[in-house]
């Protein structure tokens, strides 16, 4: 240390003994040898101290920081639609065990079918602060004003599943899920080929409203365009549930066109089982009589095609937990998502179905 330096401090503090710095960053830096010890004896422990002190608060304050850093967890709001299908089970599941394999903090919220308590589980995660929030629509309309809030806190929106009819796509950062329109063309054109481009359909359509029984719809229709013998001749909602599938084609089958039926179109493979059950119960042969094709591709529908009773059915993924997740990481390190990002799927006949069916994990 230059001699100007301790001239300086000295002329400062004229009761400090002329001692050697460097023996004093040596004191603090290892530790006292006991001479040096001995010479600093009742000014430079105070000094020494401090300083010890400070570096020991300077590391513990980085310490903590670190601690702390490291220990927040990522926190995301999920609204589900409820638990109306073999396939929303699994895709439930998808997400919770997501999550908690990669140990982010989920707030998961069930609407029991319900818009209003999707909406209200959407403005309970911007007030709690998450850091993003995912949610599958009920239905596609009546969103513009929640999103508007929750783009106002900040946080980002992912779509999971199913998509939402909004002008402003600036209201969510992407969406992820299946292509719905393309399972509606596959289901079609499946069905012309088992027919022979000759059906009287009995529709059982998804919940009214919802994407996938806007767009399977459309997709099943623009191909039946191609084939002017096959019709649907009786369409109604049966929500997506088993129960409601089998009610509403009792009615089906006790109406006046009951005779023509001769093909079931079910937007999803728990109306088509729901359905099997009333036909079975009203002495028709499910699968025989009544060729079946349904969408999502779940366990008991692959189960149905090996007893013979559903004729096929279109594939519709819904272990979308890590592609969701994906997103999340992804918006968090502020990197740019596609708008849409697609699940691959494919098409299960009745031959398949004994091959397939160990390897299927929903
Ligand atoms: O097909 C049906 C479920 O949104 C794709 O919702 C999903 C649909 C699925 O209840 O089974």
């Amino acid at each position: 240390m230059p001699g100007s330096n301790r001239a300086h401090v000295r002329a400062q503090h004229p009761d400090v003994p002329n001692f050697d710095w460097r023996s004093l960053l040596k004191v603090v830096s290892t530790g006292p040898s006991t001479t040096t010890c001995n010479r600093m004896k009742s000014y430079q422990l105070p000094i020494i101290s401090s300083f010890k002190t400070l570096f020991t608060l300077l590391f513990a304050v980085t310490i903590g920081i670190a601690a702390q850093g490291a220990d927040k967890k990522i926190v995301v709001g999920f609204s589900q639609i409820g638990a109306e299908s073999g396939w929303r089970t699994a895709n439930t599941e998808s997400i919770k065990s997501e999550a908690a394999k990669r140990g982010i903090e989920l707030k998961f919220a069930d609407a029991q079918q319900k818009q209003e308590n999707q909406i209200k589980a959407l403005r309970s995660f911007v007030a709690q602060g998450v850091d993003v929030i995912a949610f599958s629509p009920v239905v596609e309309t009546g969103w513009e004003s929640v999103l508007r809030e929750i783009k106002r806190a900040g946080i980002p929106v992912v779509l999971s599943d199913r998509a939402v009819a909004v002008t402003d796509k600036s209201l969510y950062v992407t969406f992820i899920g299946s292509d719905f329109v393309e399972e509606g063309r596959r289901a079609a054109e499946w069905l012309a080929k088992a027919s022979g481009g000759k059906a009287a359909i009995a529709e059982l359509v998804g919940t009214p409203g919802s994407a996938p029984a806007i767009d399977r719809k459309k997709g099943f229709e623009e191909v039946l365009r191609k084939y002017p013998d096959m019709k649907i001749i009786k369409s109604q909602s049966g929500d997506f549930t088993r129960a409601k599938g089998k009610e509403v084609m009792e009615t089906f089958l006790k109406s006046p066109e009951a005779k023509q039926i001769n093909a079931l179109f079910a937007h999803n493979d728990d109306m088509a089982l729901g359905a099997i059950q009333a036909m079975e119960e009203a002495g028709v042969k499910p699968g025989k009589d009544i060729l079946i094709v349904s969408i999502d591709g779940v366990r008991g529908a692959f189960e149905a095609m090996a007893a013979g009773k559903l004729n096929c059915t279109v594939e519709c993924n819904p272990l979308i937990g890590p592609q969701l997740f994906d997103a999340v990481d992804a918006i968090l390190a502020k990197k740019t998502l596609l708008k849409r990002t697609a699940v691959q799927e494919g098409v299960y006949e009745q031959s398949q179905a004994a091959a397939e069916l160990p390897n299927r994990k929903y």
